[in-house]
């Protein structure tokens, strides 16, 4: 499938000569856009990889396979859901897997191949794949035989999966994002439980539940910590629908079993009990890759990520750190904007890295986003709070509909999806927007922009909606913005 280059042979694009402004120790996402940024600056950069494709974990292992899997889970519940009418079939039974994961493999390497075509014809990066290198002070770089100097050095080395605090965990049976994808398993997944509490949990106790496993999720903490409470009621009631047995705020003591996993004992309200299965999914989080760094003299976080500056400049003059190794959400955008803040500070651009009002998102079979205050922090902090919600009260009405949701309206309303906007009645801004649905993700990328400059009920209704839109935020605000005093809708 690869077309530009062989990803099992070693690849150089790199003409050295002199000194490189950077040298970016990594790849992903954040080492890549930063190496672009400071490209088009008219500066030189280097990427030490040591991996073979540039993208890092994003098409690897994260955000790729887990939109994929997340597709996979909403057509085959639309398939087990709506399937058998409207003249669409009807799926039953289990899917194959390792047929999915192929798939992914397969979508893989196009993705890896236009990084590369990317990186090296339109971005004119310098980079170099399968590379070990040794730092031997903070403007050098060894790698075998050759001797690479810079004025800065950055760290973009991401992270990995965390080891599991509790007994079993590197039994065979136990899997997680990485594993998965990577087909290190051989056997058929049957009974699934999914030990984590937040998006990764989601999308991958959806999927193996959607393929037809039966999948049990289990946590030490409650779940979905940053949902609104209502939103987190009707996500958390959509998986226990579809078969999902979720299981929160329970001590994980084992993974038991002898030459391979039976199950996962757990203490849940003082009772000690074994939750059988074939497969455990570790989504438990991650830790930084900062190893390096440390041994350069960096300082680190308590909770091991290196330590940087607002320039995002660690303790070592010269030496910055960007991307998931660094405090901060573990988001998409987070890395590439802390790359080109970090190229520019190279360059000798000062630029503070600040972090403003963002969205964020998960997903089960449905794509869950939000944005600012949830309603019980609102209401700790304003004393007038108007909610504006689709639906309303009965969950058993045909809207919100639009595209992906209006299947789901028409034949069963109830797993159509859920939305709402809280408003401050005296000053009339929006103070959060939360979705439960499909395709209204894209919208919160702007909207956060909006509301961080004052967004109110008045500038909602003098919006254009494109209806029917998947977020009806728009046509209800309008409803209600004549009012000098409002009300809930
Ligand atoms: C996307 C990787 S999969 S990157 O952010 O474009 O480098």
């Amino acid at each position: 499938m690869t077309t530009l280059y062989d990803r099992f042979q070693p690849y150089r694009r790199v003409n050295h000569d002199g000194e490189y402004d950077a040298i970016f120790i990594g790849g992903g996402a954040a080492g890549r856009f930063g190496s672009a940024y400071l490209r088009a600056m008219g500066g030189r950069q280097l990427i030490l990889e040591r991996g073979d494709h540039l993208g890092g974990s994003c098409c690897k292992e994260n955000c790729v396979p887990h939109h994929y899997f997340f597709d996979l889970a909403y057509e085959m519940d639309l398939l087990r859901t709506v399937g058998g009418r409207l003249s669409l079939p009807r799926m039953e039974g289990k899917a194959d897997i390792r047929e999915h994961v192929l798939g992914f493999q397969k979508a893989r390497e196009a993705i890896y191949d236009f990084m590369f075509f990317q990186s090296k014809e339109q971005l004119d990066i310098e980079f170099i794949l399968h590379a070990e290198p040794e730092i031997l002070d903070p403007h050098t770089v060894r790698l075998g035989n050759e001797v690479f100097r810079t004025r800065n050095l950055i760290f973009a080395t991401g992270m990995r999966p965390k080891e599991p605090p509790f007994p079993g965990g590197h039994k065979k049976g136990v899997i997680n994002h990485r594993k998965l994808v990577e087909l290190e398993w051989d056997w058929d997944i049957d009974r699934m439980v999914v030990i984590g509490g937040g998006a990764t949990m989601a999308v991958y106790a959806s999927y193996f539940n959607a393929a037809g496993c039966k999948t049990t999720v289990v946590n030490r903490s409650p779940i979905f910590k940053e949902l609104d409470g209502e939103v987190k009621q009707y996500v958390v009631d959509m998986m226990k629908l579809r078969g999902i047995d979720i299981i929160e705020s329970a001590e994980i003591l084992s993974i038991e079993g002898q030459d391979r996993v039976t199950g996962v004992r757990i203490r849940e309200k003082g009772v000690e009990k074994v939750i059988p299965c074939d497969t455990v999914f570790l989504a438990i989080g991650l830790e930084a890759n900062s190893a390096e760094a440390a041994a350069l003299g960096v300082q680190l976080n308590p909770n091991g990520t290196i330590a940087v500056d607002e320039y995002l400049e660690t303790n070592v003059p010269h030496v910055y750190a960007v991307g998931d190794v660094i405090d901060g959400p573990k988001e998409m955008w987070h890395a590439r904007r802390t790359g080109m803040v970090a190229a520019r500070n190279a360059m000798g651009v000062r630029t503070p890295f600040r972090q403003n009002l963002y969205a964020k998102t998960l997903h089960t079979t449905y794509e869950v986003t939000w944005l600012g205050l949830t309603e019980e922090e609102a209401r700790q902090q304003y004393d007038d709070i108007v909610i504006i919600r689709m639906p309303p009260f009965e969950r058993n009405i045909p809207l919100p509909a639009a595209e992906r949701s209006i299947l789901y309206a028409a034949l069963d309303p109830e797993r159509s999806g859920f939305q709402k906007a809280i408003i401050d009645n005296r000053s009339r801004r929006i103070l959060g927007l939360h979705h439960v649905g499909y395709g209204a993700k894209d919208a919160f990328q702007y909207l956060s922009v909006l509301m961080e400059r004052g967004l109110t009920i008045d500038d909602m209704a003098d919006m254009n909606e494109l209806f029917l839109n998947p977020e009806h935020f728009i046509q209800l605000c309008r409803l209600r913005a004549g009012a000098r005093v409002l009300q809930n809708l």
